[in-house]
């Protein structure tokens, strides 16, 4: 069983992209002998050491050396547990030249080779820029966005196969669904994306996620191939459209080729038996917390289909750097997103971080820190002021707090009078006075709702013009905002009760054959159900997406929004009233979430409003006065911008 299952890896790792045999260089008895060498390849001109991953059966046995050219050499080997890993550390010298090298395995004087590419590093490659404020970032689930290569829905090498009549199925989106909806996502005013993982994930079941990496340096053939996935950064960048990727260190899934043979006894946590994390990751920071505590939140799998990597491990984390720095390089990358962050090791991933900023020092990366406490949160941003000293290195961070007070702000419940005082969206002012705690406010990442959360439009009691709200809050506030696909058109669950499955709904209009299509505008227009099939009123998803576009499309060259500070007023009655501004410009946003028109209080703004003038309201163009006129409809935020 075991011959066989290294049979089908080897077939697997030759049919995949990257650096192939040489037939010409290697004795045909002795190809099986090396089934993974990672990286796949790697290029001159770059700060990281390489070490490579070599995977074969008793490949500890053979020398290692690299021939082919001048300043490339093996200077040292390491074995692992297992035989059948070493670990190699290379040496690209500056003077390298880019081409095919052979890595030379030797043994009782018989040797072979394996062919390895050392690429030219693309000019300007190290000063790359990456996500900023300046940016809004569409997050897409690809298995449930467009379905553009119907062949790949289900492949033979792999096991889940396609089935839309489950809502945890895998529905069949893929890259090339991504890559032929550019202009949509460009047409929105997005400027970047951050879709969900696209590396193989071969579960049985819930593949359709990702975040279960069977592959760590192959796309998942039900999405594409590497070089597709090349050919989608490409595309998107010709459009202005940044590509963020995401990626899990904290553990893979335990369809991993690796966990039938581990390199070494630590490679992932190992416990007598099942030990899941118990999810308190304020043990990190906490002065009081035991070990026992933090070892297994820290250690503990995330799930029993996704063992948890051991970051403590130099020869696993020089492995995930490597990865990160490959896959920027290779497919040309803008930034990252980190699963899980507080789940690993803390010391290690800040390694991590400060290997890839070292690489390319403007590249952003933001952690996925689930939490409502705002100093628990702070703690994860590189730079903030920890009493420990600990400096994650980590420069951007999730902003759930203001994630969980806008929705609670817009929710039907907390209009009820749960909002504590001058009424519910106060929420949202209470949050941003805590503003001091952070080290880098243009560096946290806003949202209304993410693949996680319940969709905002189901929060919002299905309210067109409280979805409204949500997206002029994410237009105008401070930090880096980020939509979830379909929450421009108000997206609800398909089956609330069934949690994640439901509420990452199929986009209309992604599938062939799909009754309609919400990618073109005829097609928003005409919709009259909504993604749950209930019946809405005609076109409201083509007043949603042109309000959300018309927004994201004016913020692009807001210097004012994307780096101004931020002044706001105590929320009364249900309103809440906050400007962004810098020397020349100021932008004013009034929410009135309250069921009354109410008429904007420009004397309790007098400080900043004095001397503001061209007044201009961004959603209609008309002019605005500062008079006691200026009234707001119930449930309607008034976005003005002004010249100081
Ligand atoms: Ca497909
Ligand atoms: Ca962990």
């Amino acid at each position: 069983m075991k011959r066989l299952v290294y049979c089908i890896i080897v077939l697997v790792a030759a049919a995949c992209a990257g650096p192939k045999f040489d037939p010409a260089a290697t004795a045909d008895a002795t190809q099986a002998q090396v089934s993974h060498v990672e990286p796949l390849s790697w290029w001159t001109g770059m700060k990281t050491p390489l070490q490579l991953l070599i995977n074969g059966e008793n490949i500890s046995d053979y020398d290692v050396t690299i021939e082919g050219g001048k300043g490339v050499k093996v200077t040292q080997i390491h074995k692992a547990d297992s035989p059948n890993y070493v670990f190699a550390d290379v040496e690209v010298s500056a003077n390298a030249a880019p081409g095919t090298y052979y890595i030379v395995f030797t043994k009782d004087g018989q040797s072979f080779k394996y062919a390895y590419q050392i690429e030219e590093r693309a000019a300007g490659s190290a000063e790359r820029e990456s996500f900023t404020a300046a940016d809004m970032i569409y997050l897409i689930m690809p298995d449930r966005f467009a379905n553009g290569d119907p062949s790949n829905d289900s492949t033979d090498d792999t096991a889940e196969k396609a089935d839309r009549t489950r809502l945890g199925g895998r529905h069949g989106g893929d890259i090339q669904g991504v890559i032929d909806h550019l202009d949509y996502i460009a047409e929105l005013g997005a400027t970047a994306i951050w879709a969900t993982p696209f590396l193989e994930d071969n579960a049985r079941r819930g593949s359709y996620h990702g975040y279960a990496a069977s592959d760590y340096y192959k796309i998942d053939p039900r999405f594409g191939t590497n070089d597709l996935y090349k050919e989608y950064v490409q595309k998107a960048h010709e459009k202005g459209i940044k590509i963020i990727m995401d990626i899990v260190t904290n553990h893979c899934g335990s369809e991993h080729w690796w966990m039938k043979d581990l390199p070494f006894e630590d490679w992932v946590h190992q416990f007598p038996s099942y030990t899941g994390t118990n999810g308190k990751f304020s043990t990190h920071m906490d002065p009081n917390a035991s070990k026992r505590d933090l070892n297994h939140h820290e250690s503990g799998w995330f799930s029993r289909g996704m063992p948890d990597m051991n970051l403590n491990n130099p020869y696993m984390l020089k492995y995930f750097q490597q990865l990160g720095i490959w896959w920027i390089e290779f497919s040309g990358l803008d930034g990252f997103r980190v699963d899980t962050y507080p789940y690993n090791e803390k010391q290690p991933m800040a390694d991590w971080c400060a290997a890839i900023v070292n690489e390319y020092p403007n590249f952003n990366i933001v952690g996925e820190c689930w939490t409502g406490n705002i100093p628990q949160l702070a703690y994860w941003q590189g730079g903030n002021a920890n009493n420990d000293g600990f400096d994650s290195h980590l420069p951007s961070i999730m902003d759930f707090p203001l994630h969980d007070a806008i929705r609670s702000g817009l929710s039907g419940q907390a209009g009820r009078g749960q909002g504590g005082r001058g009424g519910s969206i106060s929420r949202v002012y209470d949050i941003l006075a805590n503003d001091f705690i952070y080290h880098d406010l243009s560096k946290m990442l806003i949202f209304p709702g993410n693949h996680d959360t319940d969709r905002i439009g189901d929060v919002v009691g299905k309210s067109a013009a409280k979805q409204k709200i949500a997206m002029a809050m994410m237009a105008t506030m401070r930090g880096i905002p980020q939509i979830f696909a379909g929450d421009e058109m108000m997206f609800v669950s398909k089956d609330p009760r069934s949690g994640h499955p439901g509420l990452r709904v199929d986009f209309p209009g992604g599938w062939p054959g799909d009754e309609c299509d919400w990618f073109t505008a005829e097609g928003r227009k005409e919709m009259t159900v909504n993604t749950a099939g209930e019946e809405v009123e005609k076109g409201q998803a083509a007043d949603l997406f042109d309000y959300t576009s018309r927004l994201f499309q004016w913020r692009k060259d807001k210097e004012v929004i994307h780096s101004g500070k931020t002044l706001h007023f105590i929320s009364r009655g249900n309103n809440y009233g906050y400007f962004r501004y810098n020397d020349t410009d100021a932008v004013f946003v009034f929410v009135n979430a309250s069921q009354e028109p109410v008429n904007v209080p420009w004397s309790t703004y007098a400080e900043i409003a004095e001397g503001l003038k061209d007044g201009k309201d961004v959603i209609t163009g008309e002019p605005v006065t500062i008079t006691d006129e200026t009234a707001v409809a119930p449930e309607t935020v008034l976005v003005v911008e002004f010249k100081r």
